[in-house]
């Protein structure tokens, strides 16, 4: 009989082989003609199912919030800095994504991880901190470079735990996915470890890089370099 070779690639999200693509088997003209939105583009591709109405406006609720965060922060400045050496839009969104990490908006997953741990093994909040004080370990998804108690982000508006973003959005995704009869246990875990809630914040933040870029090279801004009085030299 015939011999198959396997294929080079296993791909189980979008078909494109028909007359139009297909996200998660709906093909894109039913979700035009029924006006649905990113998130249930995000819903069907990422998390290959048919989210509820609520879930998916969630979704793009957690996206508007992350758009943008101003041209100071870590990401905007990178993206802000290539503009001004005269690099291209994907070059400037690039440098500005690469600054993602557990520092800065990509503590996401990494708090989802932490909380949902803790959650697990029964620990009251108190005793979270103090486990995490005790193993040398920032808590993932708290504190702010300027936001506090008595400076509070908006995005969040919890005085007494000063949640950062990245946490407020981990602790509201692990309900939702709590709350949708949707999701098991294993496949929750799974999430949180392989970047699906760093990757919302990765596509929320893309649409502020393109407009600092976008912005930058409509201002013809001149090469930026930083001031030497702004600079500590140590040097032998
Ligand atoms: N301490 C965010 O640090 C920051 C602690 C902690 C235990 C903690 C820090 C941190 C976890 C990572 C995280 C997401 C680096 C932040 C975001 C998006 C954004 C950004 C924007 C946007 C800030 C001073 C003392 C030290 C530390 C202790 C601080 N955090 N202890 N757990 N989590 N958080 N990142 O203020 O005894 O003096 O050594 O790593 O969630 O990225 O808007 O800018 O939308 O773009 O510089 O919102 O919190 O403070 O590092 O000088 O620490 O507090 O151990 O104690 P800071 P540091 P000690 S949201």
């Amino acid at each position: 009989g015939r011999v198959r070779r396997a294929t080079g690639i296993v791909s189980t999200i979008c078909d494109d082989r028909g007359e139009e693509p297909t996200y998660g088997g709906v093909a894109i003209s039913d979700l035009m003609a029924a006006e649905r939105g990113i998130g249930d583009a995000i819903s069907l591709l990422w998390f290959k199912r048919d989210l509820p109405r609520w879930a998916t406006r969630f979704i793009e609720l957690v996206l508007v919030l992350c758009a943008d965060h101003g041209p100071c922060v870590s990401g905007a400045h990178n993206t802000i800095v290539a503009a001004r050496a005269g690099k291209d839009l994907v070059s400037c969104v690039a440098s500005g994504l690469l600054t993602i990490g557990p520092r800065f908006g990509g503590a996401i997953d990494g708090a989802a991880q932490v909380f949902l741990d803790a959650h697990d093994r029964g620990l009251e909040p108190d005793e979270f901190v103090a486990d995490m004080k005790r193993r040398g370990l920032r808590i993932p998804g708290i504190g702010h470079r300027i936001k506090s108690a008595d400076n509070m982000d908006q995005r969040v508006k919890a005085r007494n735990l000063v949640l950062n973003v990245d946490g407020a959005v981990a602790n509201a995704f692990l309900d939702l996915w709590a709350s949708s009869s949707s999701f098991g246990r294993e496949e929750i875990k799974e999430m949180t470890q392989i970047g699906y809630l760093n990757g919302l914040f990765v596509v929320a933040r893309s649409i502020g890089l393109v407009g600092h870029s976008l912005d930058q090279m409509r201002l013809k801004q001149p090469l930026y370099r930083h001031p030497w009085d702004d600079t500590a030299y140590y040097c032998e």
